[in-house]
Parts: C-alpha cells; structure tokens; sequence
C-alpha cells in the first residue's frame, strides 16, 4: 500500500514537472544532462541541436536542398535525420553552431561522406557516420571551437592525417575508429590524428593500420584524458607530441601546458609495427627546455609485453617529459579494464548503426586476428589498396506523416500525434531529453529518468559495456 501510495506520487509529480517543462529548456543554460544518454567526458555538456528545428537529408546530393550539407548550412539550432542510406560524394562543412548528426536514423547501410567533413563551429553532436576521403588533407577535422562531441564515427583514408581534432575546448572523442591512412604523393605521412583539446575526454576509440600519430599529441593541448582505447598496427610510431608550448598559436591567450593522462588502453602490435617500437606506449616531445609536457600512465595492457604491463612507465620514451605520480582529476567515464575495453571497442566502436560496412568488419577481424590483408602489413597507400568505398544499399523509410523526424508507428506507440509536427521538441516525461530525442536515442518518451544520475547515463542503442 505505501508502495501503491508513493508510485501515485511520483506520477502526479512527474505529470506536473512535464507540464512545467513540456518544452525544451532555454538553449542558453547549459545542459545538466549528457548530450545523448552514453556522451560522457568533457564534451558531453552540449546541448547540440537540442529543441531546434528537425531537418531530413532525402538525397546524397553534395549540396543543395535536401542534402547533408545544406542541412549543416541551415543558421539555426537543428538535429539532422536521414531518410536516405549511401556515399555522399563531396566535403562537408558545419559552419553553424548547434547541431545534432543523427546518423544512426538512416535507412539500410548507413552514410558515408567520400569526401572531408569540417567542424568550423561550437556545439556540435556527431553519431554514427563513415567518413572516408578521397582527396588530400585529414578525413575528420576541426580547429579552435568548443562543446563537440563525435560518437560511433570511423574515419579513413585520409592523406595527411585521417581525425585530426585539437585546439578545441572541452572536446569528446568516443567509439570511433580512426584507421587507414593513405599516403602523401611523396609515399609520406599516413598519420592517424592529432588530438589535444583543452579538458577533454577520449574513450573507446581504434586506431588500426596508421603508420604513427595513433595520436600525435598536440603542443600546448591543455588537460586530455585518454582511457580504454584500443591501438593495433602502429608502423613507426603510436602516441607521442604533448610539448608544452605552441609556436603560432591562434587561442587567446594561448595554452602553455599539455597535462595527458594514458588509462587502460590496449597495445597490439602487428605485422606493419617496427620492432624497436611495439613497447611503445608513448614518446614524449618537447623542442627544448621548459617545453616538456605532464604524463600521467597507468593499467594500460601492452600486448606480448608483460613487463610494460606491470611497469607502464617502462613503455614510456626518452627522457622529455615531465611524469606526474597520478593522474590529473578528469570527469570520470565508465571505465573499464584494459582487456575488457578491447572486447568492447571490438563489438561497437565505429558506425556500428545502422550497421557496419565491409571495411570496418574486416578491420575489426585483422584486430581480432592479429592480422593485415592488404597494403604493406596492413600500412597502404591508396583507397584503391583495400577495394576502395563499398556499395550501401538504402532501404524503405518508416512513414512519417507530419515530418517532425519521428515515424508515425513511433508517435502512436507512445501516445504523440502523428499528424502534430510540432510535438519533436517537447519533453513529453521531462527528463530533459526532447521527443525527438527520445526517438534517437532509442529511450521511452513517455518514461521519466533521472539521467543526472550518472548509473543511468549509458545508451539504450547498444550495450556498449556488455560483450
Ligand atoms: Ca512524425
Ligand atoms: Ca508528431
Ligand atoms: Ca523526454
Ligand atoms: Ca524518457
């Protein structure tokens, strides 16, 4: 009966909060929520696109109406969906602040840009989208902005490095797959990325088949936290950089300092990966004194190296740094394990919804094997070496009468009106996430969470912690 009694309370209350609040919060209060229930880190603070316009990319044109990059064009805060499945063949540029990439409603085989995408703006959620270039420069890339998180995206093929992401400001990097650099018309290059945002957080990456930055640290990169990402088939190099000091700098005032813990990641050297360097775990930089940047290492597994196992410190090089006896004092991640975070990154790192495509499962097998099928030991020099951009099929898009983003089976299942499309941006059980948002995140719309309660921040798209 007391039970019965409280249940009824809570009904009434959470009635009430949902009238308060049926629409969205004020865009310019910071979100006490995470930008999508699984963002965690310093990145996750951003609202994106949240209880802004909803707007459907219907055609895989490069631009023009209906295509990704007028979607990125629109000034206004926007959560973009996908009414269509295949390889945009062009770059892509957000240039607006606060925007939702919502790669995960694509119908079929999911979107590939064959091309660049440019983050030139605050505020920005990116999930679940292939980005394979086919030109020159990095594949992902973005300079001097804030509050970003990308999710479940993999990169490749890039020239100079494939996900360069650094000088930005409270920064998530996470489930994403950074693989495959090509080469420079010089043979050259064939970097990963360079990474090192102010307060930032990245988790639950792969770096596979890079010949060195998996990443580069950028100099003066400010306080990064990196755990529970997975490495394989470095070439010459895995991580290193993380000087102190940035000639040229464009922030002002400048970051005079790069504070890098290394947690729980897993090292798997492999056929491309240079004997004297398969201990590696990183090889600090600095251009002179003074220049040295603060490493924290720790419970990182360095496959076939049990000593640096036990001895992290053992895997770290040369004498240009500063060792901090325990890590700086990031927001915390799920974490886990070294060894339960490779089995983890192995299931669901990349664009994994709506599916993987056939390059991102035959990485994720050479990782699984130890192994590298094409190129020199894994290290190539041109997308044509691995079969070049496979084929996506697109598929039938669930009805969606009022074109508010959430299909008509949805709404009616949920009690929202399939023929209202101004219902996507209320928060009908005022949890904080919007209609449409419950939509993309595959949570109940009708159910009230209290996602400020950090057990309950985890995805319901998949169980990234399971196996
Ligand atoms: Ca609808
Ligand atoms: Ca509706
Ligand atoms: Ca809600
Ligand atoms: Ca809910």
């Amino acid at each position: 009966m007391k039970i019965l009694t409280i249940s009824i309370f809570l009904l009434v209350l959470a009635g009430t909060m949902a009238r308060l609040s049926s629409v969205a919060d004020d865009a310019s209060s910071p979100s006490t929520i995470a930008a999508f229930p699984g963002a965690e880190g310093y990145g996750a603070a951003t609202r994106g696109g949240r209880g802004g316009t909803v707007i459907a990319v219907t055609n895989l044109n490069a631009k023009g109406p209906g295509s990704l990059q007028a979607a990125c064009d629109a000034t206004e805060p926007r959560i973009v969906v996908f009414n269509v499945s295949g390889t945009i063949d062009g770059d892509v540029k957000i240039k607006h602040d606060f925007i939702t990439i919502a790669g995960q409603t694509a119908p079929g085989d999911g979107i590939t840009i064959k091309g660049n995408l440019a983050i030139d703006a605050d505020d920005v959620v990116i999930r679940y989208i292939r980005v394979r270039t086919d030109h020159d420069g990095d594949a992902l890339g973005g300079r001097y902005h804030k509050n970003i998180v990308v999710d479940h995206v993999s990169a490749s093929w890039s020239s100079d490095e494939v996900f360069s992401l650094y000088h930005n400001e409270n920064v998530t990097i996470q489930w994403c797959m950074i693989t495959e650099a090509c080469a420079k018309q010089d043979g050259s290059h064939r970097f990963g990325g360079i990474w090192g945002n102010h307060y930032s957080t990245y988790h639950h990456n792969l770096f596979a088949h890079n010949d060195s930055r998996n990443p580069r640290w950028a100099s003066g990169c400010g306080y990064n936290d990196y755990r529970n990402n997975v490495v394989f088939n470095w070439g010459y190099q895995s991580a290193y950089g993380g000087e102190a000091h940035q000639k040229g700098d464009r922030r002002k005032p400048p970051i005079e300092f790069s504070t890098v813990n290394m947690i729980a990641n897993y090292y798997k050297s492999g056929p491309a990966t240079r004997s004297d360097v398969k201990d590696n775990i990183v090889n600090p930089s600095s251009r002179g004194d003074g220049d040295y940047g603060s490493w924290y290492v720790g419970d990182n597994y360095v496959d076939g190296y049990p000593q640096v196992t036990t001895d992290n410190w053992l895997g770290v090089k040369g004498k240009t740094y500063q060792p901090m006896p325990a890590p700086w004092d990031a927001l915390p991640i799920r974490q886990q394990s070294a060894t339960d975070a490779y089995t983890s990154v192995l299931h669901h790192a990349g664009c994994s919804l709506p599916k993987r495509d056939s390059i991102d499962a035959r990485i994720i097998e050479e990782v699984r094997s130890g192994t590298a099928t094409h190129g020199r030991n894994g290290i190539i020099t041109t997308q044509e070496d691995v079969g070049g951009w496979p084929a996506l099929q697109s598929a039938a898009v669930p009805q969606d009468s009022d074109d508010d983003g959430m299909p008509d089976d949805w709404e009616t299942k949920y009690g929202l009106d399939p023929n209202d499309r101004n219902d996507n941006a209320r928060d009908h059980d005022a949890d904080g996430y919007t209609n449409i948002e419950e939509y993309l995140n595959g949570t109940d719309p009708t159910i009230f969470v209290d996602y400020s309660s950090p057990e309950n921040n985890i995805s319901a798209l998949e169980n990234s912690h399971g196996k």
